[in-house]
């Protein structure tokens, strides 16, 4: 077989002139996770990587720990490019856990804490997972009883348990002495991370070795990670917000130490900012203005905080304002996606583009389009729909020829379904979006996904499902029915799209029973004018 053959089918990936040129330009150096673990533990075995509640690794425990779970993992049978769905809270397991993995050449599938049964079966399904690993309980939720659904639905030959396995897999029982692997291609995928999406079912994102240390070394370098860096990982790990821009790789890249958060609310995240003297962290712009209101109390020394960087959902200008007098710290705009690009306000920007903008691009040669609606490119300054194409920017989700088809042009740029404009100077500000999803505070709730859940019940004739405006949050998600005779009560209607094992966060916040929809000159349902319908206070009913 030829090393191309070894490759996991289904993954788009660039052509050969553009790897050719991204391995020239030296941003595909031919690195992997595994390697650049070990490398980290040669130059900083004692330093700190990680702390995880009254836990510390040093870098060489963790390439230790790592190694004994790699063997582990492949003594159970996993093998290079096996599929494994990972369900952790911010716990260092989690990171011993996608290392090994990576060592093994086997793939993550980075689910967040919030799934359920819906998501996480269609993930093992989808992805013909072999293992599932999951924490004992976190948040108040037993994932022990999920996966014992979920098993009964798809074929997985392990559930492997952070802490008490009751009739599982043990993760602790699997660290043992380590064996030779053969190490992963760079170019092949290392991981897959989830789409935001806005199709009835979650995308998945496959990034290499290759793709994505380039883009955690260069997030890095633009955040002035050092050794002396203490990043906080308060978002869930496995974003990849907190993952790798810069997030928790980003650290282990500059040597730095990383802190993990079980929840990101002030009682939780202030004590460790204090105590390990956290130097950056990340945040979604709700929690942001939370932790702005708590710091007025001043109980927690919070003055090591260097960079707090806010992204995932549009922070608005004036709570932009409010973040250096409320926390001391400079602001860091980001506005990326898991499926590449990556903006960042840079550290030394004026405040003036720090406050209005989300950011400009990683890369010189990240390429970016922004086109009105028959794809003809716009005058610098107007808003469009953005598109991109670059050395980290996937060509096209795993096994979904048909969208891929329709989200990337012919030329692989990748319709991120975002408006935006771009500053004189580079900088994009982000105006609005295309895309048919619901930005809930940073979580993103594919509009179509939650409209086919609502269809399955008995008394729904009809569904669709738009964001409405929050204070708070930014946007919640309200679904309007068109019910089969009486409408049901609304709570019958939320608990059954919670029986059917949706994440919380995808339960619409509001139902408005309706006899019709709006519809478009062509007939479809105007969203626009439910929307719309939503801001007069005359809809309710
Ligand atoms: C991040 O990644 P995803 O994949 O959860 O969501 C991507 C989408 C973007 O297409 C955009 O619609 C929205 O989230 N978004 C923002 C934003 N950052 C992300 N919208 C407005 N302003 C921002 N600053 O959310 C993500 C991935 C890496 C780093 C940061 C965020």
């Amino acid at each position: 077989m030829s090393a191309a053959d070894t490759r996991l089918p289904g993954c788009p990936t660039w052509p050969e002139d553009f790897a050719e040129r991204y391995r020239r330009a030296g941003y595909w150096r031919g690195e992997t996770f595994g390697r650049m673990l070990r490398e980290r533990a040669e130059r900083h075995g004692d330093r700190v990587a990680l702390v995880s509640g009254e836990d510390r690794r040093t870098y060489r425990e963790l390439d230790a720990r790592v190694d004994q779970l790699a063997s582990g993992f492949k003594a159970l049978g996993i093998r290079a490019r096996d599929r494994v769905v990972v369900q952790l809270p911010n716990v260092a397991a989690f990171h011993e856990v996608c290392f090994a993995l990576f060592r093994l050449g086997a793939l993550p599938v980075f689910a967040l804490p919030a799934h359920r049964g819906a998501e996480i079966g269609y993930f093992c399904e989808f992805t013909e997972a072999v293992a599932y690993v999951i924490a004992d309980r976190h948040g108040g939720f037993d994932y022990r009883t999920l996966a014992t659904s979920v098993k009964a639905t798809v074929s997985l030959q392990h559930v492997i348990v952070v802490g008490d396995a009751g009739p599982y897999t043990s993760l602790e029982s699997l660290y043992r002495t380590p064996e030779a692997l053969e190490e992963p291609r760079p170019d092949d995928v290392a991981f897959f991370q989830l789409s935001g999406g806005s199709t009835g079912v979650p995308k998945l994102i496959p990034r290499t070795h290759d793709d994505y240390l380039y883009s955690v070394r260069a997030s890095a370098e633009i955040c002035q990670l050092d050794a002396s860096s203490v990043y906080l990982c308060a978002l869930p790990a496995a974003h990849n917000f907190p993952m790798s821009s810069p997030g928790v790789f980003g650290t282990l890249y500059a040597g730095g130490t990383a802190v993990l958060a079980l929840h990101p609310s002030p009682d939780v995240a202030f004590p460790l900012i204090a105590r390990e003297k956290v130097t950056i962290t990340a945040l979604v712009p709700p929690l942001a203005m939370v932790w702005m209101d708590a710091a007025k109390a001043r109980r927690h020394d919070l003055s090591s905080l260097k960079v707090l960087q806010v992204g995932g959902a549009k922070l608005s200008a004036e709570a932009a304002a409010r973040v250096k007098p409320a926390l001391g710290c400079t602001l860091q705009q980001v506005f990326g996606m898991a499926e590449g690009l990556v903006n960042y306000t840079r550290l030394d920007d004026s405040e003036e583009r720090i406050i209005h903008t989300q950011g400009r691009p990683i890369c010189a040669d990240d390429e970016v389009r922004i086109v009105d609606e028959d794809g003809q490119d716009v005058e610098v300054g107007q808003t469009g729909q953005l598109f991109t194409r670059g050395p980290y920017t996937i060509r096209g989700y795993y096994k979904a020829e048909t969208h891929n088809a329709r989200a990337f042009t012919a030329d692989g740029f990748y319709g991120t379904g975002d408006l935006v404009r771009m500053t004189a100077d580079g900088y994009l500000v982000v105006e609005g979006r295309a895309k048919d999803q619901i930005n809930r505070g940073g979580d993103k709730v594919a509009a179509e996904e939650i409209e086919n859940h609502l269809l399955a019940h008995p008394m729904v004739h009809d569904a669709a499902v738009v964001s409405m405006p929050d204070a708070f949050l930014g946007e919640r998600t309200c679904a309007f029915v068109i019910a089969r005779g009486t409408p049901p009560p609304t709570t019958s209607l939320t608990s059954f799209l919670r029986e059917r094992g949706l994440a919380a966060f995808k339960i619409p916040d509001r139902v408005e029973f309706v006899d019709t929809f709006p519809k478009t000159g062509v007939g479809k349902v105007s969203k626009k004018a439910l929307r719309e319908a939503l801001v007069r206070p005359a809809v309710t009913r």
